[in-house]
């Protein structure tokens, strides 16, 4: 615990001080985000007492998933807060097809935000965590008119920023701008985010992963092989490790971060002849890279960074395997076959 009491407007004020030239139009961009994320966490804190708001919309959405209504409203509530602030010039979601440009009677800003608003809703109805994930680049393309898909497609390593929110047992936001990673508890009295959590460090080795293992008979040899290796007997190296699985990638990544390990979700052949990934590149695996990368850990995706993987559209998926340092790379070996 820290010993000052930080909320996390005064963090990211201080966090702007760092850099000088800065105009302070990012740091409003991230009290916007506060805004809709605080929304966002008190309609999931009380999903359970609101039927109308519980169980699926009935539609699905780009990636076939089944949409459930707290999707559209997390979406809905991160489109509304970030739209008009003048600090954008192009948004991407998990939630919808093409890019979401700024409604023209607003101001355009330098920057471009992609967020997946509500991820592993499958998991509300049953008062599982979920979370909602934030990237955020300046803008690359010129000119007058609002971004374009270019400036949404980016290398993982262009994030000035990233992070993310858990609505657990307490809805916590952890995000970096490059400055180490620094993690926030929501008061709810309050209605604030206070640092609980300064200069989060992921422990270079853990003792803990974290997979779908109901997929291990569609997996690569190399994915076998390391699973099988993390599950021998060997007290010296901490083997067999635990299992954990949420099935929700924030509250997954989130544990990782604090306790170490390896969190992993790998191509499967599910479809025969189809080595398919599932999350995806921009809305999950960069932003949980560049936050685990600034805490000391790793993020591949078996051969590659996964922050040096370019996306050529917005909704392309990648294998991701990312936590502690040493158990990533591990598996880097396994995966290529030098083990
Ligand atoms: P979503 O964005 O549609 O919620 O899907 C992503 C979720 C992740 O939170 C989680 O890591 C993964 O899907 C779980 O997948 P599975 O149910 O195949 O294990
Ligand atoms: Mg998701």
């Amino acid at each position: 615990m820290s010993a000052k009491i930080v909320t996390l407007q005064r963090h990211i004020m201080e966090q702007q001080s760092l850099h000088p030239e800065a105009s302070g139009r990012f740091t409003r961009l991230l009290w916007d985000l506060t805004l809709a994320v605080k929304l966002i966490a008190r309609e999931v804190n009380k999903a359970g007492l609101v039927s109308e708001i519980m169980g699926a919309a009935g539609t699905e959405n780009v990636s076939g998933d089944q949409v459930m209504k707290l999707d559209q409203y997390a979406q809905d509530r991160m489109f509304k807060a970030m739209d008009h602030g003048g600090h954008l010039c192009v948004m991407a979601s998990e939630e919808v097809e093409g890019i979401i440009p700024i409604p023209e009677e607003f101001p355009l800003g330098h920057y471009v935000l992609l967020f997946d608003p509500l991820d592993g809703s499958s998991n509300i109805d049953a008062n599982v965590s979920v979370g909602t994930i934030f990237s955020i680049y300046a803008r690359k393309t010129r000119g007058r008119q609002g971004g374009t898909l270019e400036d949404c497609l980016r290398r993982g390593s262009e994030q000035v920023a990233a992070g993310y929110v858990v609505y657990g047992s307490s809805t916590m936001l952890v995000y970096t701008t490059g400055n180490g990673v620094h993690g926030f508890t929501l008061d709810p009295s309050l209605g604030e985010f206070l640092l609980s959590h300064p200069n989060i460090q992921i422990p270079p080795r853990g003792k803990i992963y974290s997979i779908n293992e109901g997929n291990s008979p569609y997996w690569e040899a190399g994915t076998k092989k390391y699973i099988q290796y993390i599950k021998e007997k060997d007290p010296a190296s901490n083997r067999p490790y635990s299992l954990r699985y949420i099935g929700s990638l924030v509250a997954d990544v989130h544990r990782t971060l604090l306790y170490g390990g390896i969190f992993l979700y790998p191509a499967d052949e599910k479809e025969a002849g189809k080595l398919k990934a599932k999350l995806r590149v921009t809305y999950e695996a960069h932003p949980m890279a560049m936050i685990v990368e600034q805490a000391g850990g790793r993020a591949t995706t078996g051969t590659q960074r996964i922050l040096e993987v370019e996306p050529k559209s917005l909704h392309e998926r990648v294998p991701l395997v990312i936590g502690s340092r040493d158990d990533v790379l591990l598996y880097e070996e396994f995966f290529q076959g030098k083990r």
